[in-house]
């Protein structure tokens, strides 16, 4: 199998975290291609596009050298290797934080409480550019690794690491008490690709079926039955993009209301709708939503 140097190619993450999710979101937007391991890349037999399967940390620097037009990786990974990439989209998964966190029985409150104080971490940059906003000079110990026993090697008086559930500190006896970066999987792409008008296009197409998919992974579709009297009440509770859908039903004076909620707010709305006069409330996942 060779590349084609006319298809559009994209770097994601081999094995690890985002390796899954990665190939998940490409399928579920319509793209076929092959996968197993040990594999490298894989043509895609119904969009012009490769996929290439690396290393996380090297998919940066593949993106910002036009190795690969596109590339999905967490945004923190991309603020360590200060790439020079085009961060497109977020895309709703891997999400965590850069944190820093302390010795649960430590004299340490704050970040402020770090000045002079060793702090281990993976993401040297991103902290150093951190504590140089925030005017603290602590020493930046670089570690690849397994960050978090540090501090009861004393190695480190605080560390600066990955935290999503929050275990591996717990288990370690460490609290947060800063976040230093809000991290996802992002969409990022090569500059100089995205000026050429014909891997623009496909990269927008791309987007565009992305884009989608998010809106429906973060929206439900919401099903009632009311009492016409009720509808003025009800619409009011239901989010603005667009005004829901009503029919009449059998019933006389009653109505069927359809509407999309965004997920953010889903559970301030169904609050809301219990108090009114709504009935059959039906919830259901969106699959595709391709336009708003
Ligand atoms: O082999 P390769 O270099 O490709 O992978 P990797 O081992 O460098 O990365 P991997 O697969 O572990 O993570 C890939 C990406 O997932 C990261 O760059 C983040 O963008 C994202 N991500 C999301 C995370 C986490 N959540 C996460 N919790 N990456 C790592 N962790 C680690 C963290 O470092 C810590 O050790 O998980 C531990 C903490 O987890 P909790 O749940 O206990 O808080
Ligand atoms: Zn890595």
């Amino acid at each position: 199998m060779k590349f084609n140097s006319d298809n559009l190619k994209i770097a994601v993450q081999k094995k690890g975290r985002l390796a899954e999710p990665s190939r998940q979101i490409l399928k579920s937007i319509g793209l076929d291609f092959e996968h197993y391991e040990g594999r490298l890349f894989s043509p895609c037999r119904n969009f012009p596009l490769d996929i290439l399967f690396l290393r996380d940390d090297d998919i940066p620097e593949y993106v910002q050298d036009g190795v690969t037009d596109l590339g999905i990786v967490g945004l923190n990974v991309v603020q360590e290797k200060a790439a020079q990439v085009v961060e497109l989209d977020s895309l709703g998964f891997g999400t965590c934080t850069l944190s820093i966190a302390v010795p649960r029985n430590s004299s340490f409150r704050s970040v402020y409480d770090l000045e002079n104080k060793r702090i281990a971490t993976s993401y040297p940059r991103v902290l150093k550019r951190f504590l140089e906003m925030k005017k603290i000079k602590a020493r930046i110990i670089e570690i690849s690794g397994s960050v978090e026993i540090t501090p009861s090697l004393d190695v480190a008086d605080a560390i600066c690491d990955l935290v999503s559930t929050g275990s591996t500190l717990q288990i370690n006896e460490l609290e947060p008490i800063e976040i230093v970066l809000k991290s996802e999987a992002f969409l990022i792409a090569n500059p100089q690709s995205l000026k050429d008008p014909k891997r623009q296009e496909m990269t927008e197409r791309l987007r565009v079926r992305l884009q989608g998919n998010l809106r429906a992974r973060r929206s439900k579709y919401v099903m009632m039955n009311a009492p016409n009297e009720a509808l003025e009440e009800i619409r009011k509770i239901l989010p603005g993009m667009k005004s829901p859908t009503v029919m009449p039903l059998a019933e006389e004076d009653m109505v069927a209301i359809h509407s999309v909620v965004p997920e953010d707010v889903f559970w301030d709305v169904m609050e809301k709708l219990r108090k009114t006069e709504a009935s059959d409330i039906l919830v259901v996942p969106i699959e595709k939503m391709v336009s708003e």
